[in-house]
């Protein structure tokens, strides 16, 4: 049934010498050669070429043939093997950049140096070239690309399946202190990274109805029939391990039309609507969703979901089926599918589809795969963003999933009255299917009872999960819960975003931190030696000198390498409190303006204070928070009485390739999540292993890196979890701020519009959030602790030589926040993958 425009062979007999190569050349001689080569040759480039793009891609396309090689030999030795693989359903892959990550991972970064200097090229340069792949919202998206860098250097079996957005997470541009989005068409100039493989390609179902019928033997099945059908189209990027042969491979999904969908209409004789039509089948793969939290009902993006569970069950049985003939037995033996959050959870019924109706599996058979396979993930602990879809419109989409959902439902519901007999209120509460008006299918629950694991992502959410949005699941099955924690890749965040931090590390521990992070641990004695504190102490200077030059660049302000920079940067968002920053900014101002400094006994620590994130284009009052910032930055950096003792900076368009210069040049990282609502926070890892300190409070990954770093290492502030909760019933704002002479000022402020001048009103909606006593967030609360913790933290920075010792500690003690860690944890309790390395290793 797959359409392919690809004819097979028929009279040719490919023999070995069409397809076996000798290895390419890792030195810099053969490296300058296939550059020149692809230049002049493939691009048809000369000395005329003004543009920096042909010289990218000539490098970028000597590094693809390098991983081509060693892509194809992986593929052959998991094949040899028979191996068990896992495979990484994510609608999110924040990939960032390549080409430095290529070079670093083929181990050609000495050899490349001189073979670019002899043909006058600038590396730096060359690699601002590139388009971030910014396929991703933000923390899971990254996460899921950490995850891929990691299982590659761990040479697991792991393949990622996701979607290839033709634009990508919008570019944000400040005007007049508002956010204004910009598509990002990523791919216009082309993506040297990618391998499109058309006779690959799948067929997805979408609409039309489901019928019954009869076998010649009398066994009853279900067809589903009278569909719009879309096809799916894989292109692969190479995912290379670091120096170890492994290329691992992410698949990205293209939507195109089936050549039907002009037939049909072609002959009703309207050609050119016919083909103007293609645009509902292209129109899946459109763009990605820009909201970090679930946006409800939007057919589209249930399109979207249901696409890559579809293309990417039916591309793995078809390899199976392949590999192994039509015998399915031993298929969850060799199989796993890690869900990324619920958003690929129609992957559940859809498996149950495939394994019926197409391969004629009766249930129990199916099922007994299925709750076998799949593993789900959860990453929110907000109950309004788990993930529902109306019961009406699934029907209408996926007439035969939901059919499927409804039969795994009455034979769960019949599991939960077997526990608890009579318990009606328990199987309302816990029915995939929400009842109401509009009956809505709940995402989270189907995932939890498909699946054999689920885990949060750090252990207070984990925990969390258990104790309340998943209780009722973990009193039924206790065994299927578990936590495994966030972790970044050292490789992308330090190495290749810090290379003088990794230079100083590798002259003094070695190189073995590259591969096993907790090696770092070497480190602590340094931080002892006032000399190694000095070199510390320099690379970070330098790191800042950088992020000042960016900040100048892309903020228009001046920020002093010399002052205390205190960054937040992620997603904005009610719950990670971007407005206690501000509110923290705004006191210090007051404080100046008031002439306080002058009379305190300790004097000024100068700062520069960065945000930057985007805002969900829907969200409003996450956009008046961006505003807010904005207005506050024009107006401390604009006073003369200020003087440069305090600079504040939104950084427009933050994303990865941003951050690779962001936490390098971060002293204090603010991870200020109200508690109980942050999962893990990844962010805090990368600024705490560039050797940033964190001012935090106990939420997500932060008790887990205060732990690791001591607390004398880490600036607390906050309620925790637990009294978040028991605070809420008598919560009361307004009280705090009579109370609160300091918090009474900033809110004076604000609310005297000197921010605001010559829009009057413009942060009532923020200020009525800071005082009503239902705010979820409790900024109020936190206010004086969070106060005093920035006191501590600038009269920390006073003395320079003991925060750089702090600063060698939090990265010595950052060694538990790898993927590396995190994956093989994964693989310890989940996947159990054997693995793999390739062989007929290849020149280095
Ligand atoms: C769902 C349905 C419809 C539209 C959008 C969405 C959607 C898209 C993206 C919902 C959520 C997301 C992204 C969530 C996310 O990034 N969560 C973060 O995951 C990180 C990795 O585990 C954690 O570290 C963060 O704490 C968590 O906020």
């Amino acid at each position: 049934m797959t359409t392919t425009r690809m004819k097979p062979l028929r009279y040719s007999k490919p023999t070995p010498e069409l397809y076996e190569l000798p290895p390419l050349g890792m030195d810099s001689e053969a490296l300058a050669l296939d550059i020149r080569r692809n230049f002049g040759t493939f691009l048809g480039r000369d000395k005329h070429c003004r543009s920096t793009h042909y010289p990218y891609q000539a490098l970028a396309l000597a590094m693809r043939d390098r991983l081509m090689e060693r892509w194809k030999r992986t593929r052959y030795a998991y094949e040899e093997q028979d191996a068990r693989h896992a495979y990484y359903l994510s609608l999110e892959f924040l990939m960032g950049r390549t080409l430095n990550n290529a070079i670093l991972n083929l181990g050609v970064d000495a050899a490349m140096t001189p073979a670019l200097s002899r043909l006058g090229l600038d590396l730096e340069e060359l690699m601002d070239v590139e388009h971030d792949a910014g396929l991703g919202n933000g923390g899971l998206g990254r996460l899921a690309a950490c995850f891929l860098d990691s299982c590659a250097t761990l040479q697991l079996p792991v393949m990622g399946y996701g979607i290839r957005y033709e634009y990508g997470m919008f570019r944000q541009h400040i005007e007049n202190c508002l956010q204004v989005e910009e598509p990002d068409h990523w791919l216009r100039d082309g993506n040297p990274w990618e391998l499109e493989r058309p006779e690959n390609t799948r067929r997805v179902q979408y609409y039309g109805h489901t019928e019954a019928y009869q076998d010649t033997e009398g066994r009853r099945h279900v067809r589903w029939v009278n569909s719009h059908d879309v096809l799916a189209v894989p292109f692969d990027t190479p995912i290379p391990g670091y120096r170890n042969d492994t290329v691992n491979v992410l698949r990205l999904w293209s939507a195109a039309a089936t050549d039907e969908f002009d037939l049909g209409e072609f002959n009703a004789g309207s050609y050119t609507e016919s083909v103007a039509s293609k645009n509902a089948a292209e129109n899946i793969t459109m763009v990605l969703y820009p909201n970090d939290t679930s946006e409800n009902g939007k057919a589209l993006r249930l399109k979207q979901q249901y696409f890559l569970a579809s293309a990417s069950l039916q591309d793995v049985l078809t390899r199976w089926v392949l590999h192994h003939g039509n015998d399915l037995g031993n298929f969850a033996e060799k199989s796993c599918f890690q869900l990324n959050d619920t958003h690929p959870s129609c992957a559940v019924p859809e498996l149950m589809r495939l394994l019926m109706d197409v391969h004629g599996m009766e249930w129990d058979a199916a099922w007994a795969i299925t709750s076998r396979t799949m593993a789900y993930t959860n990453h929110t602990l907000l109950p309004e963003a788990l993930e529902k879809w109306s019961v009406r419109l699934f029907g209408q989409l996926l007439p035969r999933l939901l059919e499927i959902i409804h039969e795994i439902n009455v034979r769960f519901l019949k599991t939960v009255a077997r526990r608890w007999p009579g318990d009606n209120a328990r199987q309302a509460r816990m029915s995939l299917i929400e009842e109401g008006s509009d009956p809505q299918v709940r995402m989270a629950y189907l995932a939890i009872v498909g699946s054999y694991s689920v885990n949060g992502v750090a252990a207070l959410h984990s925990e969390l999960l258990q104790q309340g949005l998943f209780r009722d699941f973990f009193e039924l099955w206790p065994h299927k819960f578990n936590n495994k924690t966030n972790g970044v890749t050292q490789r992308r965040w330090m190495a290749s975003a810090n290379p003088e931090m990794a230079k100083l590390i590798t002259e003094n521990i070695g190189d073995a931190w590259i591969r096993q992070l907790d090696t770092l641990s070497e480190l602590v004695p340094y931080a002892e030696s006032s000399e190694f504190r000095a070199q510390w102490q320099a690379v970070k200077r330098a790191n800042k000198v950088r992020l000042a030059a960016l900040v100048r660049h892309d903020c228009n302000v001046d920020f002093d390498p010399d002052a205390l920079f205190d960054v937040q940067v992620k997603r904005i968002h009610e719950y990670k409190r971007q407005l206690l920053n501000i509110l923290h900014v705004i006191h210090l101002y007051a404080r100046l303006k008031a002439g306080e400094d002058a009379r305190d006994a300790t004097p000024w620590t100068p700062r520069c204070v960065l945000i930057g994130g985007k805002a969900a284009p829907g969200y409003f009052i996450a956009k008046r928070i961006i505003t807010l910032v904005c207005q506050v930055a024009e107006m401390i950096n604009g006073d003369e009485q200020v003087g440069g003792r305090l600079k504040v900076a939104f950084l427009p368009n933050y994303r990865v390739s941003a951050m690779e210069i962001i936490a390098p040049g971060t002293d204090l990282s603010e991870q200020i999540s109200t508690a109980g609502k942050e999962a893990s926070g990844t962010g805090n890892m990368k600024f705490m292993m560039n050797g940033a300190i964190t001012i935090g409070t106990l939420d997500g990954a932060n008790i887990e890196i205060r732990e690791e770093v001591g607390n004398e290492n880490f600036f607390l502030f906050g309620l925790t979890a637990e009294e978040v909760e028991a605070a809420r019933p008598h919560y009361d704002p307004n009280a705090l701020i009579e109370a609160d002479p300091d918090l009474k000022r900033v809110m004076d402020l604000l609310e005297s519009g000197h921010f605001n001048q010559f829009a009057p009103g413009l942060f009532d909606p923020i200020i009525h959030a800071i005082r009503n006593p239902h705010d979820p967030w409790l900024v109020a609360a936190d206010f004086r602790s969070f106060i005093d913790a920035q006191e501590l933290a600038a009269t920390a920075y006073r003395d320079r030589d003991n925060w750089a010792r702090m600063s060698i500690l939090n990265t010595a003690s950052s060694g538990k926040f790898s993927t590396d860690r995190t994956m093989r944890e994964y693989n310890a309790e989940i996947w159990k993958l054997t693995p793999v390395a390739p062989v007929g290793v290849t020149e280095r």
